[in-house]
């Protein structure tokens, strides 16, 4: 096939020509490290630009879209089927979320949880405890079963169980203790949550921004670049569902922040099965 690359010489005053490179803009000259101009030179000698048209078509990184607004979102539609937020901002009201971060961050267990990846442990950056009948396990460690669920923990299942059209069985709740906690990207797609889970978020505490990634196509070797992200800042007494395709075909991570945050807590409520294949060691996060 015949090179569509075009090029196109632009002539300068300053500098010695460079034998030409592959794509992009050569010049020679301008980088002290790279061509020391002759002394007593300037002015005299001749500088080539050579630039060449990318071989492949080039592509835009879709710019990010922010989600504000109560409402449902269908963010993709795929063979594996729709991928759908639903955000309820202030499904708690301001005293109702007040109330419930104190009595949570004083009376949950939280603890920290040592992950595995390659061989080497870590510490996530960030404090959990888990809420089921049924192990919970994800990033090759396990966070045991735990059926003494806290009173108020129930009466938001309940509450959340309305909305979502649907039960669930198991909590996992995650604090935040400050801008620098965090969760890297994953997905909650765990076998042990079975096909398509439905996961209700609920945040109290200090806003933190959730994104969201597209998984890249077939064509992209695992390339998030072209990717569609979207950003959703999840105030206090916010609750967000996340439905159908969204966790096959989505990942989400709520990263370190630049500036100060105050404490924040996550409940993300489940339905969690027995492992299908018992020693399959869930996702990594
Ligand atoms: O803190 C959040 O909003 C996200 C928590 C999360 O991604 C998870 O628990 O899997």
């Amino acid at each position: 096939m015949a090179d569509k690359r075009q090029r196109v010489r632009v002539q300068g005053s300053w500098a010695k020509p460079v034998p030409p490179q592959r794509g992009g803009v050569h010049k020679s000259g301008g980088n002290p490290g790279l061509h020391q101009p002759e002394v007593g030179n300037w002015g005299n000698r001749q500088q080539t630009f050579e630039f060449c048209l990318p071989a492949k078509p080039l592509r835009d990184v879709p710019a990010e879209k922010v989600i504000e607004q109560a409402g449902e979102y269908d963010i993709s539609q795929g063979p594996t089927g729709v991928s759908r937020l639903r955000l309820f901002p202030g499904f708690l009201s301001q005293e109702e979320a007040d109330w419930m971060f104190s009595k949570l961050y004083a009376e949950l267990p939280w603890s920290q949880k040592t992950n595995f990846k390659h061989g080497q442990s870590y510490d996530e950056p960030r404090l959990t405890c888990w809420y089921g009948e049924l192990p919970y396990t994800y990033s090759n460690s396990t966070l045991q079963a735990n059926a003494q669920w806290h009173p108020l923990l129930l009466q938001l299942r309940t509450a959340i169980e309305k909305v979502a059209g649907q039960t669930f069985n198991s909590l996992l709740c995650n604090l935040y203790r400050d801008g620098k906690d965090s969760i890297a990207w994953h997905s909650d797609n765990e076998p042990s949550l079975g096909p398509q889970p439905t996961i209700a978020s609920l945040s109290l505490g200090d806003t933190r921004c959730f994104s969201l990634r597209k998984q890249p196509g077939p064509d992209d070797g695992g390339n998030y670049t072209y990717v569609e992200r979207l950003r959703i800042p999840l105030a206090h007494g916010t609750l967000l569902l996340m439905e159908g395709a969204t966790q096959e075909d989505w990942q989400h991570q709520v990263a370190k922040e630049y500036h100060d945050r105050g404490p924040r807590i996550n409940l993300t409520f489940r339905t969690i099965y027995p492992e299908p294949q018992p020693g399959r060691l869930g996702g990594q996060r």
